[in-house]
């Protein structure tokens, strides 16, 4: 059976729905802090789990035979900036719980997701490399940077079958922004369609990598269901698909509603973006695990629009 943990984060809920339309529903046991909504509580088994407590965490696992976890809780760059310890301690030591519970034969196998948020003002920014200089100077780059060390330590040292891929910023209508620096492309799609206006934390000009959701789901499910000997890397994966500034996010929301329009106010969250590469090469992930995007900047913001024009119109705010 299968644990996803923080599956009511912005992953975890499309993660959820696709891996129980992928195998029966009550093989796949979604958890989280708190509970979740309808679909996902009703969709199949549900657990209220703090992914730091290493004995709810090991009974789970035990009482549901569980077999893989997908490690989906975390707390994301901007709020991390605001509590530094609270993102440490949660981003680290639900990591090593499950870790050790695959170190001790319990699971068999481990999906654990990093970012390109690992890398920092020193990295070069265009076509970052797989291999190259990683000097986060963000509390969840830090975490992400030191995670894909253990994962890497863990299976060398104790054979632990990790996966992990280094997701771009990820863009969805299914959940609200959740703390992240790149969720203004989240937000702006919300913003263009109640009130054809979007007041932008990051300023024009800010080129960052980004991915559609389905895209991050497929690299997931793909990397998880690769043959061992194929994943070469065990540390984490780059991963990219499109790379979009917010002028020309706004170009492609005008194509739907003409009037849009966007004014910058860049907040602490600038600093941030402006310390993450703009493009990405991800060769090795195509190369190895046969990786591939299908989303572009037009048929994501086609899908945003289109599926949040229904439900912003049946929101009351
Ligand atoms: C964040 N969405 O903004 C995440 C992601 C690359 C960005 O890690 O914090």
């Amino acid at each position: 059976r299968i644990l996803i943990i923080g599956a009511c984060g912005q992953i975890g809920t499309e993660l959820t729905e696709r891996l129980r339309r992928i195998y029966a529903p009550h093989k796949v046991i979604a958890s989280d802090i708190r509970e979740g909504d309808a679909e996902l509580m009703e969709g199949g088994p549900f657990e209220v789990l703090d992914a730091m407590d290493y004995e709810a965490l090991e009974d789970i696992v035990i009482n549901y035979e569980i077999s893989e976890v997908y490690l989906m809780a975390a707390m994301l760059s901007a709020t991390a900036e605001k509590f530094p310890m609270k993102a440490w301690n949660l981003n680290m030591n639900s990591l090593f719980n499950v870790l050790n519970l695959a170190k001790e034969g319990k699971i068999e196998k481990v999906f654990w997701p990093s970012s390109i948020a690992v890398f920092g003002p020193t990295t070069p920014k265009i076509n970052t490399p797989q291999h190259t200089i990683a000097e986060p100077t963000t509390v969840y780059g830090i975490s992400k940077l030191t995670g894909e060390r253990w994962c890497e330590y863990y299976h060398k040292k104790f054979g632990v079958d990790v996966r992990s891929i280094r997701y771009p910023g990820l863009i969805s209508y299914k959940t609200l922004p959740g703390g992240g620096t790149t969720d203004y492309a989240v937000e702006i799609y919300h913003k263009a369609i109640k009130h054809k206006k979007y007041i932008s934390f990051l300023d024009k000009g800010t080129t960052l990598p980004m991915m559609f959701i389905d895209d991050a789901i497929n690299a997931t499910i793909g990397i998880m269901e690769a043959k061992p000997h194929e994943i070469k890397l065990r540390s984490s994966y780059n991963l990219a698909a499109i790379s979009f500034a917010p002028e020309e996010l706004a170009d492609s929301i005008r194509k739907h509603i003409p009037e849009f329009e966007i004014v910058y106010e860049p907040d602490f969250r600038q600093a941030i973006a402006d310390s993450w590469p703009n493009t990405i090469d991800d060769s090795p992930a195509r190369e190895d695990w046969g990786w591939a995007h299908t989303y572009d900047l037009k048929e994501m913001t086609d899908v945003m629009l289109s599926n949040l024009q229904g439900s912003i119109l049946n929101t009351s705010e």
